[in-house]
């Protein structure tokens, strides 16, 4: 049974995984046996994303590419294919988040999270579909969030992309299950990460950040997650063990959309 969880012989495409969410899942892919591929959008974080895996004993492909550049991925595959193999995992890992009032947020601003969460998923999955079909399999995963099924203030861009991408998940899963490709989401609660750092920073006066305190009142873990925390749920959504998920969101939030938060004391 525990070889179907292994990734032995598979090509795995981490997107922005230089650092953060998408190097701790590609560290884990690489102890299943994956191959690991990632991309970063500039030549210095890819540099020294290589260097990181090569730190961790990984032989890691690093190429630069902009994700919501459509050539640019294209070009993207097509380099892999030739260089590396046919990919055989997607983790669609790259984003960003831009913490500001819906009222005071530039169209622009929200044109520019809506690309990277939710158009870039699209044009990097629609990149490698055609070579998953002729290969006869292939996992795609997205990586949702909190955000998938939950709003707060100064974040609206970045729902309604986390949004949109739990439905693009179901709809790829939808319309190439029969492919035997499986597309799944992991959304991870809240993670120490760059991306949540500005919400972890001490206060002047000491005190934790009322954010991180917000966090850990709200999980039944009470604690921040860590990017290892997302290991083993992603080995086994790219896994044979999964075979037969398809269309799922797993959360991978220590309880928090489970629980109604710690009542003060
Ligand atoms: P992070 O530390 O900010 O890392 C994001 C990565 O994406 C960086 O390597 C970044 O590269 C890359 N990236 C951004 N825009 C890109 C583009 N246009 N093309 C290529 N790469 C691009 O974020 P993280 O916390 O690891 O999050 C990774 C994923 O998990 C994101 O999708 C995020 O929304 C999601 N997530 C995070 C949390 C959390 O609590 N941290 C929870 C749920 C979901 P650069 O360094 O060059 O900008
Ligand atoms: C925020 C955080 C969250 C996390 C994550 C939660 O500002 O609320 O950045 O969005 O990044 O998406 O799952």
């Amino acid at each position: 049974m525990l070889k179907n969880f292994s990734l032995e012989g598979k090509i795995a495409l981490i997107t922005g995984a230089s650092y953060g969410i998408g190097f701790a899942i590609a560290q884990a892919y690489a102890q299943a046996g994956a191959t690991i591929v990632f991309n970063d959008i500039k030549q210095e974080f890819v540099d020294k994303g290589i260097e990181a895996y090569k730190a961790e004993g990984i032989d890691a492909h690093g190429y630069v590419c902009d994700v919501t550049d459509e050539d640019a991925v294209n070009e993207l595959v097509k380099k892999v294919e030739e260089e590396v193999g046919v990919i055989d995992i997607l983790v669609n890992n790259a984003g960003i988040i831009k913490r500001i009032p819906m009222h005071e947020m530039t169209a622009a601003e929200f044109r520019q999270v809506i690309d990277v969460d939710l158009n870039a998923p699209f044009i990097v999955s629609k990149a490698v579909i055609p070579s998953m079909i002729k290969k006869g399999h292939g996992k795609i995963i997205n990586i949702c969030s909190m955000m998938s099924e939950l709003g707060r203030e100064t974040v609206s861009a970045y729902a309604a992309a986390k949004g949109g991408l739990k439905m693009l998940t179901k709809n790829i899963a939808s319309e190439y299950g029969e492919f035997n490709i499986q597309c799944n989401g992991i959304g991870p609660g809240y993670i120490a990460t760059p991306q949540t750092a500005p919400l972890r920073e001490t206060q002047a006066d000491g005190s934790r950040h009322p954010f991180d305190s917000f966090i850990i009142a709200k999980t039944p873990a009470a604690r921040w997650g860590e990017p290892e925390d997302l290991a083993g749920p992603a080995i086994f959504l790219a896994s044979d063990a999964s075979d037969f998920v398809n269309g799922h969101v797993l959360y991978v939030d220590g309880g928090i959309l489970a629980y109604i938060g710690k009542q003060p004391k």
